[in-house]
């Protein structure tokens, strides 16, 4: 019974709207940011830092093509549809939690209604109810890369500050529409993920931004979605008083590719750089070195006299976080070109990496909740964590997914041992617990569920849906509490 987790600890899994909805344009949804993008084939570094790019043009090519084959986001695997098949499936899982985000667009279709959408409203409070009724606690993240295309393309997105009261008014309407169903709210996926990919992150343009000011914008578009989240948690704490509101964080842990102290001191300046997105939301204020880091680059961001008090009155209750690889970081640019296969970084030799090239390091999950816990001090739930991989259907329809129950049993044991050593972490939702869109890639072959979804990467299938071998795995270390890892 060594691995025996805390009594009432929430296990189950995570979605995203934009990634498993589809309906992309019923009842009366408007155009997301996500609804442009594209599917796209290859993985290598430049197609993954080019592909999230965009343009004007390419937006407005998407907006009159209805060809939904090569926009894969806005079919998703039709979940809108399938919810409550899916809510089974998961609660025949034994789920205690479920992360489930809102469609800005399906309340608000551009952004600056008055009034929302009945249409939105009403799918929600059925989702949602659906999910108490199974007695799934709802985890709800209010922005996750679903915000109105219409924002980016009149205002370049969280640029403009105005932007902030569309998203405060679209989210008092969750709260109070939805205050007796749900109490756990995260306010924005991978906040910091928002120089890595600002266009479905903050429906940044770049060509809207005044040239040579890009990277100016994006920590500008970056302030007011600090400044909207924290006046969203104060909402949110005033509407529903017995509400927990959590930043939300990509944990990309970063080791030194060797101990020379120029590898070592890039890696630190990367560890802290990563921190100072949720430092901004627990701490209530910019951290002095991110400050000197924007006056060496020249970046001055417009803040209201107000905004201060604001940030530093208003910060969330618990940190979530995304953790799925960690990386290697070396002072010599060669070093980082020559490892080619991984995504980001260099290559650890001591790890394997996944089929798109992310390093698997279960350990490097403990490092993670260590560091979080030993920084922040507050409650942690684990939102993001899987392997993607081309799972394979035998004759008899079986899947067998060693793969995906060797990684999640040696994650979740690594979770075990940093609670042990005093972390205090109340929850863990595996991404994507049923086969969903890729946000980075748009593929659907870039599988991470317990439960198989008939789709190809072109859209065609009969979008049945089938239990791997991990999902009775998953199952009964859900009824064991992990005693049975
Ligand atoms: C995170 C997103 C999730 C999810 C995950 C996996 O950044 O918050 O939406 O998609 O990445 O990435 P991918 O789907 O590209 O494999």
């Amino acid at each position: 019974m060594k691995y025996k987790f805390p009594e009432n600890f929430l296990w189950g899994g995570a979605l995203a709207a934009n990634q498993v909805e589809g309906a992309w344009d019923a009842d009366g949804k408007g155009m997301s940011v996500a609804d442009v993008a594209m599917y796209r084939s290859k993985i290598s570094v430049d197609d993954y830092k080019g592909h999230l790019e965009i343009s004007k043009d390419l937006i407005e090519k998407a907006m009159q093509d209805n060809d939904i084959k090569k926009y894969p986001k806005r079919r998703g695997i039709n979940f809108y549809e399938y919810y409550k098949e899916d809510l089974a499936l998961f609660a025949e899982m034994g789920f205690k939690v479920l992360r489930v985000s809102i469609a800005w667009t399906r309340l608000f279709p551009t952004g600056e209604e008055t009034e929302p959408n009945p249409a939105g409203v009403k799918y929600y409070r059925e989702l949602l109810t659906e999910m108490r009724r199974l007695h799934i606690e709802p985890i709800v993240t209010l922005s996750h890369y679903e915000m109105p295309l219409a924002l980016s393309l009149k205002y370049n997105g969280w640029v403009e500050r105005k932007v902030i009261d569309y998203f405060v008014r679209f989210c008092n309407v969750c709260f109070n529409a939805y205050k007796d169903l749900v109490k756990y709210w995260l306010t924005f996926n991978e906040i910091d993920s928002i120089d890595r990919h600002p266009f479905i992150t903050a429906g940044i343009i770049p060509e809207l931004c005044e040239t040579g000011k890009e990277e100016e914008a994006i920590y500008q578009a970056l302030h007011h979605q600090f400044v909207a989240s924290s006046l969203v948690t104060k909402a949110c704490h005033e509407i529903i008083p017995s509400s927990q509101v959590g930043c939300m964080l990509t944990k990309l842990t970063t080791y030194p590719n060797t101990c020379n102290p120029l590898d070592v001191e890039a890696t630190l300046k990367k560890n802290l750089h990563n921190y100072f997105y949720a430092d901004v939301q627990i701490f209530g204020e910019y951290p002095v070195m991110i400050e000197k880091w924007f006056e060496r680059k020249g970046i001055q961001i417009v803040m209201a006299p107000e905004d201060k008090a604001i940030l530093k009155e208003n910060t969330v209750d618990y940190l979530s976080f995304s953790y799925y690889m960690s990386l290697t970081e070396s002072v010599d640019p060669e070093l980082e070109k020559a490892s080619g296969n991984t995504i980001m970084g260099v290559k650890n030799p001591y790890l394997p990496s996944s089929e798109w090239g992310w390093q698997i390091d279960p350990l490097g999950l403990k490092i993670s909740l260590i560091e979080l816990y030993d920084r922040y001090k507050k409650p942690m739930i684990i939102v993001e964590n899987g392997v993607g991989a081309k799972d394979v259907v035998e004759a008899d329809g079986s899947i067998h997914d060693p793969y995906r129950i060797r990684y999640f049993s040696e994650h979740f044991k690594q979770m075990k041992a940093a609670i042990d050593e005093g972390v205090d972490l109340f929850g863990y939702t595996s991404w994507g617990p049923i086969d969903i869109i890729s946000a980075g890639t748009s593929q659907m072959s870039k599988r991470y569920g317990f439960i198989y979804v008939d789709q190809d990467d072109e859209g065609n299938g009969t979008l049945r849906r089938s239990r791997k071998d991990s999902f009775y795995w998953y199952k009964k270390i859900i009824e064991s509490n992990g005693a049975d890892l």
